[in-house]
């Protein structure tokens, strides 16, 4: 209100009777007094509009990241097209995510002469993504490895860029991947050659991208037993799918992985998990008709608008079954770790872009009357922020620098395991800093936060299903003790001795000490909180496994800030970004244990609490 209060001006007298000049003036008041002004006032407001740059140039932690990890010639090259890609972002694909948004997919279930069509239409911005997603190999990049374990990372790191400017096709592409992993671990069979040449492809007349039906009326987390879908078998080897699918993300995909029930000769099922099979479909044939699909309509969500998300009915759907009966849930596996990753890298994106905007905005507005950047406190918010943002990002470094090991045939026994876990922890993890930080960052702009067409609550909206689709933190944390029980507990060993290592890395860094030793006492307590709680057994480490599971990222990410901060050229950011992170609560699994959270009785007055009151 107060930018719209005409300013006062000294020196001009509005009083009648002081002649012709003090007219004139008057006139001019009065006239400044009417809209210009206001409409003056409210351009300065155009004016403080955050811009950010190229996001890869004014990205300091992933270029020094890239530049301590990569081979000086493999740098050079991605460096090279990192920059160009993204200028392209910057000055195309960005303008492309908008319009996704503002046009989002309609369903048209009938055509004018009430023939049944179930189209889902999608705009042109969203359809050119998809080009542009094979003219930048995003899927491919990765499955080329022209540059050996490194592929993986340089794909991740496009993605990461690409994410916030992506209008939503990132969700598509996390599928597409985990597709093309799936049917790569199987040897890509003959049968899904020319699917897997699809979903690898930098053409994009060619490029095809896949969906994951995994989700059913019954269960989105216990697919298990949520999982109705029987699959019949045909005389010539295919099958024919029959069920509801009750989220189907990105339904307007080429092809779809989807689990289902193999109906015996008895024309039974076998329930629970090991009655479930993986299966692969196209969703339309050559000439675009559904696959026996009908569409019953698209999900009203509360973000991700840009893509369609749909309630399919299978109704005799053809489909290829490419498991083993009975491991629907190992096979589809390979493809919830990759797009667990592809959720860690939006998450990360979601925090990079927010900050970028905030501090851009600092710079520009002024209130109290100076820069934002000026005032201490409101610095303290965007820096913890950052600090938040950078354990992420190493994360998911981290992540990506194993998995490419993996996937060349270069990782140990201990990498492997080390991968396993890391991809629960970081997923839960992130999910949640993704929906704090972004809410947070919303708020450094004020009330334009709020506003719609800032473009701002389209980033907060997109974030909240970080920490719901690919598994829930709960399911996450589950998932954690679930790769600890499978290895027979030594996915920590392995956690122990290669944080440890990081650790020691910085020994000779005075300024880390203090983060040093922090870490060291977190992992005592976990050490011992493990040693101590292992033997009460199963219950009370579920009770405890989203604590423990914080407590994993906790600690890795400070020991990979530490490592970060630790090389010979890092700046005095990277050594305060490593102190910060450190300062937080390390072992928040190990306070909660003392404060006896995880005993039977006070999981007892867990649900005394949360139904009081509540009839019975
Ligand atoms: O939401 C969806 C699509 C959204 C769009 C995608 C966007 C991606 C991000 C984009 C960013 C922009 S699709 C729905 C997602 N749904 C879920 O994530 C399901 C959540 N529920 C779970 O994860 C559960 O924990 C289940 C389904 C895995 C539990 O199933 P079971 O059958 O009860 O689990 P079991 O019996 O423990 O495991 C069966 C087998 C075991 O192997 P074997 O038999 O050899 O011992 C497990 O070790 O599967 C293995 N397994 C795994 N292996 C289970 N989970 C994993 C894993 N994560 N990694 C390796």
């Amino acid at each position: 209100w107060e930018r719209c209060q005409p300013p006062i001006r000294e020196g001009i007298n509005t009083t009648a009777g002081q002649g012709q000049q003090v007219g004139v003036q008057e006139k001019q008041v009065l006239e400044d007094l009417e809209m210009p002004l206001a409409r003056r006032e409210t351009e300065t407001l155009f004016r403080e509009r955050p811009e950010a740059g190229n996001q890869y140039l004014e990205d300091a932690l992933l270029r020094s990241y890239l530049k301590t990890h990569l081979p000086p010639k493999i740098l050079e090259e991605v460096n090279q097209d990192l920059e160009r890609f993204g200028n392209r972002l910057l000055t195309k694909i960005q303008a492309l995510g908008w319009e996704c948004e503002l046009n989002p997919p309609v369903f048209r279930q009938y055509d004018a002469w009430g023939r049944r069509v179930d189209h889902i239409l999608t705009c042109s911005a969203w359809r050119r993504m998809k080009e542009i997603a094979a003219e930048e190999g995003l899927i491919a990049e990765a499955y080329e490895r022209r540059y050996s374990s490194w592929s993986r990372l340089h794909q991740a790191v496009k993605l990461y860029l690409f994410a916030s400017s992506s209008g939503g096709f990132s969700c598509p592409l996390a599928m597409t991947d985990g597709a093309a992993k799936v049917i790569e671990s199987l040897g890509v069979p003959g049968s899904l050659k020319n699917a897997f040449d699809h979903l690898t492809s930098r053409d994009p007349k060619k490029f095809w991208t896949s969906g994951q039906w995994m989700t059913e009326r019954r269960g989105g987390s216990d697919v298990a037993n949520g999982t109705e879908t029987v699959a019949r078998k045909q005389p010539d080897g295919t099958y024919r799918l029959y069920g509801f699918k009750w989220f189907t993300s990105a339904a307007d995909s080429d092809v779809t992985l989807t689990l289902a029930r193999v109906v015996d000769a008895e024309g039974q099922v076998e329930q629970g998990s090991s009655g479930l099979s993986l299966f692969f479909l196209k969703v339309r044939d050559e000439e675009g008709k559904l696959n026996s699909i009908q569409v019953q309509r698209l999900k009203d969500k509360l973000g991700t608008r840009q893509m369609a998300t749909a309630e399919l009915w299978l109704d005799g759907a053809k489909a290829e079954l490419i498991s083993a009966e009975g491991r629907g849930v190992a096979s589809i596996s390979n493809m919830l770790n990759i797009t667990r990753i592809h959720n860690v890298i939006a998450a990360v994106a979601s925090m990079r872009r927010m900050i970028s905007l905030s501090r851009e905005y600092a710079r520009r507005r002024v209130a109290f009357g100076k820069l934002l950047k000026d005032h201490p406190l409101h610095m303290q918010t965007i820096a913890q922020m950052e600090v938040q943002t950078r354990g992420a990002f190493l994360l998911i470094m981290e992540i990506v620098r194993l998995l490419g090991l993996v996937e060349t045939n270069m990782a140990s026994e201990q990498d492997q395991l080390l991968l396993r876990l890391l991809i629960p922890v970081a997923k839960l993890y992130t999910g949640k800093q993704a929906s704090a930080v972004v809410i947070e960052a919303m708020e450094s702009f004020g009330g334009q936060g709020y506003m719609e067409d800032t473009g701002l609550p389209v980033i907060v909206r997109d974030s909240l299903v970080l920490s719901i689709w690919e598994g829930t933190t709960n399911i996450l944390s589950l998932d954690v003790l679930r790769s600890l029980t499978k290895s027979q507990g030594q996915v920590m060993t392995v956690f122990f001795s290669t944080a440890q290592k990081k650790l020691e890395l910085a020994s000779s860094t005075t300024n880390l000490e203090p983060a040093v030793k922090r870490v060291r006492d977190a992992i005592s307590h976990l050490t011992r909180f493990m040693q101590e709680a292992g033997s009460r057994g199963a219950a009370t480490m579920e009770l405890a496994a989203r604590d423990f599971s914080y407590t994993l990222a906790r600690i890795y990410a400070g020991a990979l800030l530490i490592e970060h901060a630790a090389r010979p050229d890092a700046s005095s950011t990277d050594i305060s970004a490593a102190r910060r992170w450190c300062n937080q609560e390390l072992c928040p699994v190990g306070t909660e244990w003392r404060n006896s959270s995880y005993e039977a009785e006070e999981a007892l007055m867990d649900s005394a609490l949360v139904y009081e009151g509540s009839p019975a």
